[in-house]
């Protein structure tokens, strides 16, 4: 499997618990790198277009309004199918759902506050990695 990267929060609920480093070590326990990272409070307008393919859903406001809600950690991760493996160690978005032992099983509450992101697809990735990044804020290792 190719090397990739991915674009991953962790979102608002995950920082407010201080579960960063957790987090973070699963990712690098896994194979994935840490490439660029930096903690922001995302603005409503960063957060919408980051999430404009929800737009007409009838979650939006709240997903935009929980986003907004405290700062993230915003990471890109490499490493082989690191798009894949980033979602496996997610879990589903539904905490209710997601399989024992994943991040959304031991740090989220519900389906609006939990805890990561992971980009979906390679195209995804892509423009998420490129709305948070420069080139120059990418360290590849
Ligand atoms: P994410 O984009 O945050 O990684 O989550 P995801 O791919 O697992 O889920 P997605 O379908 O992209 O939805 C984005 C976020 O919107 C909220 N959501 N609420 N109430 C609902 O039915 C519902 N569906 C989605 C979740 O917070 C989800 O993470
Ligand atoms: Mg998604």
């Amino acid at each position: 499997m190719a090397t990739e990267r991915t674009l991953s929060i962790i979102k608002p609920d995950a920082v407010a618990k201080n579960a960063i480093g957790e987090i973070i070590a699963r990712f690098e326990k896994a194979g994935l790198k840490v490439v660029a990272a930096k903690m922001m409070h995302l603005s409503e307008e960063k957060a919408g277009g980051f999430y404009a393919e929800h737009k007409e859903r009838p979650f939006f406001k709240d997903l935009v309004g929980f986003m907004t809600s405290g700062p993230v950690v915003v990471q890109v991760l490499e490493g082989e199918g690191a798009i894949a493996k980033n979602r496996e160690l997610m879990g589903a978005t539904n905490p209710k759902e997601a399989a024992p032992g994943t991040i959304r099983a031991d740090f989220a509450e519900t389906i609006d506050a939990n805890a990561v992101h992971g980009s979906d697809s390679p195209e995804s990735a892509e423009r998420e990695i490129s709305y948070f990044f420069g080139n120059d804020e990418i360290c590849p290792r």
